[in-house]
């Protein structure tokens, strides 16, 4: 443990010197490599956020090092409500001792209490487009002016942000794909309201200092749209930034065909500091596994190598990787990233040719403890949340239905679960919340007291209406839960945009990124989904 927490002070330290020498803002959420043991941070990015410990994350390209040009001017923006402050229960912390972690060091995945430096959660939403053209979004310099850029479905957006955003010199597109798909929520768009790109993210993986765009289009169902030309279904594809020369698409790089999961992950589970992918694959051996994607990073343009973690479980119908729920951390303290997923932990073994250890928890609701398709939830994590030394998780519960919670381990090796919301029959044990449908979550710190929150909200058209998951009518809202550790740890609700009579509110769909965009030392926030493209903006 103490070699663990050695690891992370130094994570720590690292990431603190790279971020006071700064350059990219940071890009997190989805993407959390650990920091390699005694290896320095590669590139120049790095994470701002305190945080779990084990995590740190290599610069993803780290060559452009202007400083910020632009701030973002405020505007009117989305409707900003904090929450009521009772705490969340939803189950006792335990006995937990106390809430210092480390001895209040930003040790065991603790972070201190220290001034927010967006206390009361507000934000500024920038709408871009109200186009449905991808549901997830990457984000990097792709053009090198020392401005953070977005990558969603077959265009790339340049930045800066700011109200009344210039899609005419800003848009640009760098991929085949589909365009605007419809959202109707009529039952045919389980098929044609899918879109090719469910995830996606940013890395410089030749290494040439020119961050480039991965996208992974959708488990099996594609957009079938004729002439629409979208990335196959179960394909994930990396496409060569061409450092600003040329025109039409870039140069495209198959990583797999076979990428399913209705959930990825960015992690570094081999511990050399650069990403590898989380997802299931299909046709591997075993079959229908979760497991890793790893490059050849000798060889970066050859297909990368599947390394399956966990036992088999069934594909949905017998056909498709509509598996919900994924994510990696360091839950036993060793260093190494652990797999998470709907029904446990997979221990990642001290050598790589031992078999990972299971822990079965049903971190869903309904509790699925065997190796049956269905649903569970979205992007998943590892932290020590009430600061007892543990590592815990944090994930919704149900992606086409009810659920968020946190689950307590204590004693080492067994999780408890402690609800944050739940059903509109339960809203008023949850603060009187309850938003169903969270298809995607991230865990940043948002308010930057040094402790992690969850954002996550409600994905309009998760499904198609017809197939009923439970609140698909209800308004989009989405939210930020602030964790707070007195008494005891708990998440309190934060509005922060929802459906208006005059604005439709952006939801989440698969994947989105907490990244300080304007680099003012703010987390912001950017969503690509059925609802548009927005960028949320934190105000300082
Ligand atoms: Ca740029
Ligand atoms: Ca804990
Ligand atoms: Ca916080
Ligand atoms: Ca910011």
């Amino acid at each position: 443990m103490r070699d663990a927490q050695n690891r992370r002070s130094v994570a720590i330290a690292l990431r603190s010197s790279v971020y006071v020498s700064v350059v990219l803002a940071c890009v997190t959420c989805g993407f959390t490599p650990v920091t390699p043991p005694g290896s320095s941070a590669g590139g120049s990015s790095a994470t701002s956020s305190s945080s779990s410990g084990s995590t740190g994350i290599p610069g993803s390209s780290g060559s452009t090092g202007t400083p910020d040009s632009g701030g973002v001017p405020g505007s009117g923006g989305s409707p900003t409500v904090t929450g009521a402050g009772a705490p969340s229960g939803g189950g006792s912390d335990g006995n937990a001792a106390g809430s210092s972690g480390a001895g209040g060091t930003p040790g065991a995945g603790g972070g201190t209490a220290k001034p927010p430096n967006n206390p009361n959660l507000k934000y500024t939403k920038l709408t871009i487009h109200n186009r449905f053209l991808a549901e997830s979004v990457a984000i990097a310099d792709f053009n090198h002016d020392g401005v953070l850029d977005i990558a969603a479905g077959r265009r790339w957006y340049a930045g800066p942000f700011v109200p009344n955003y210039d899609l005419s010199t800003g848009e640009h597109i760098y991929r085949d794909g589909h365009e605007d798909l419809p959202t109707t929520g009529a039952e045919v768009e389980i098929n044609t309201g899918v879109s090719d790109s469910w995830a996606a993210y940013s890395y410089d993986i030749n290494g040439d200092g020119w961050d480039d765009i991965i996208q992974i289009a959708a488990s099996d169902m594609g957009p079938m749209l004729a002439g629409q030309n979208p990335i196959t279904f179960g394909t994930g594809n990396w496409y060569l930034n061409p450092k600003n020369t040329g025109t039409g698409n870039w140069q495209k790089y198959q990583i797999s065909a076979d990428m399913r999961g209705e959930h990825k992950g960015f992690v570094d589970m081999t511990g050399d500091g650069k990403p590898e992918i989380l997802g299931s694959c299909k046709s591997c051996n075993p079959t229908q596994t979760w497991g890793y994607w790893q490059a050849d990073w000798a060889n970066p343009t050859a297909p990368w190598t599947f390394h399956p973690v966990t036992r088999t479980y069934e594909y949905k119908d017998g056909c498709c990787g509509w598996l919900h729920g994924i994510g990696a951390g360091d839950v036993n303290g060793d260093g190494k990233p652990d797999l998470l997923e709907r029904s446990g932990v997979w221990l990642q073994p001290a050598v790589t040719t031992q078999p990972w250890t299971f822990i079965n928890v049903a971190f869903s609701i309904p509790e699925f403890l065997g190796t049956q398709a269905d649903i569970g939830g979205s992007q998943m994590y590892a932290y020590d949340v009430d600061g007892d030394g543990l590592t815990d998780i944090v994930n919704s519960l149900n992606s086409h239905g009810y659920g968020l919670a946190w689950f307590k381990q204590a004693p080492a090796g067994t999780f408890t679960r402690q609800m944050i919301m739940n059903t509109p029959e339960e809203a008023a044990m949850y603060q009187n919340v309850a938003v169903s449908q969270l298809h995607s979550l991230c865990f940043e710190d948002m308010d930057g007291d040094g402790l992690k929150d969850i954002i996550t909200g409600k994905m309009f058209l998760a499904h198609p209406y017809q197939t009923g998951d439970a609140g698909n009518m209800d308004p989009v809202q989405l939210y930020i839960f602030k964790l707070v550790r007195t008494p005891t740890a708990h998440f309190e609700p934060h509005l922060i945009d929802a459906d208006t009579p005059t604005e439709k509110g952006s939801g989440v769909a698969r994947e989105f990124k907490v990244v300080d965009m304007n680099k003012d030392g703010v987390m912001d926030f950017v969503i690509a989904s059925k609802r548009g493209l927005f960028v949320y903006l934190g105000s300082p």
